[in-house]
């Protein structure tokens, strides 16, 4: 696991406090709890900072994105050799440069990437379309190879597939990614979906898919995912979000499946929490997702 504490690409500051969060919630101890043996990388920094100006005028830091996306990049492709990266922000621009190292070596391995990605929004804008100018709000558009990055963030290896993505827990969506995001094709399940057929079906039918492309499986988990209710540490909140259980059911169908290869866990901003009440959430719901279960069942992967 390697820390993130990028914070440039949010609306407000905390965020560069995740990473020791979410070591002071024990997430290390409780995946050891779990027979996984854990190499804690300690904090990564940014690559060198480049001058970059963009036309559109407000967009914020990014000199420091593009360059927390370099290292992100370089950090996850060489981690995913080793064992499962799990990498944890610091807020969710981290993602443009977990999903471009990853995609590469899916790439080399002649494997398809998958992503899942869980979050309030859907963060697919481009650097031309950001309203807000808080470039969290941009890394799937960058990573599938949307018009507008080149010159300003690194050049990618191998996009990640549109059609690849699955995004979960949706209910905040810019006009323009609305467009976007069904002209690239990217299937979205927005909340009404989740309350119309359940968590747990429209995430089987993803991993099916994953399963029969024979593909990797990458998440992405955005704490405003979650219902505000029970995860007030993010800077977003927005209501009407994924309930204890319906959180907890993904990790663990997830773990059942044996496709996950790695994970980030973003925007928790601990300056926000009530007693670590949200980052405890969050290191449970990464030992679900590794393999803690209330009773023993048989899984695909067979790790039971
Ligand atoms: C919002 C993104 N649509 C924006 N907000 C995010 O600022 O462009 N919050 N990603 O987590
Ligand atoms: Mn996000
Ligand atoms: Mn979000």
């Amino acid at each position: 696991m390697l820390g993130a504490p990028v914070q440039e690409g949010a609306g407000r500051l905390g965020c560069d406090m995740g990473p020791s969060a979410f070591r002071a919630a024990g997430l290390t101890a409780a995946l050891e709890e779990l027979g996984h043996r854990v190499s804690d990388r300690g904090n990564l920094a940014p690559a060198r900072l480049r001058t970059l100006k963009h036309p559109n005028p407000v967009v914020k830091n990014l000199p420091e994105i593009a360059a927390w996306t370099e290292a992100l990049a370089d950090a996850s492709y060489r981690m995913s050799a080793e064992g499962m990266p799990i990498v944890f922000g610091g807020d969710h621009s981290l993602a443009a440069g977990t999903l471009s190292g990853l995609s590469r070596r899916a790439a080399e391995q002649g494997r398809e990437l998958f992503v899942l990605w869980l979050d309030a929004h859907p963060d697919f804008h481009t650097l031309d379309s950001t309203a807000s100018g808080n470039l969290h709000g941009c890394p799937v558009a960058y990573a599938t190879g949307q018009a507008g990055f080149d010159g300003f963030f690194p050049a990618l290896a191998a996009p990640v597939k549109a059609a690849n993505i699955c995004m979960m827990g949706i209910r905040s969506v810019d006009a323009a990614e609305r467009k976007a995001l069904t002209a690239a094709g990217v299937t979205v399940h927005d909340m009404r979906a989740i309350d119309e057929h359940g968590m747990g079906p429209l995430l089987k039918a993803f991993l099916q898919r994953v399963e029969a492309a024979n593909g990797i499986l990458h998440v992405s988990f955005d704490v405003d995912f979650l219902d505000p209710g029970i995860a007030p540490a993010v800077g977003t909140t927005v209501p009407g979000g994924a309930t204890f259980r319906e959180a907890h059911l993904v990790m663990e169908m997830l773990h059942d499946s044996g496709l996950v290869r790695s994970l980030d866990l973003v925007e928790l901003n601990p300056f926000l929490d009530e007693r670590g009440r949200t980052a405890i959430l969050l290191v449970d719901l990464v030992a679900s997702l590794m393999g803690r279960r209330v009773m023993d069942r048989p899984t695909r992967a067979g790790t039971a």
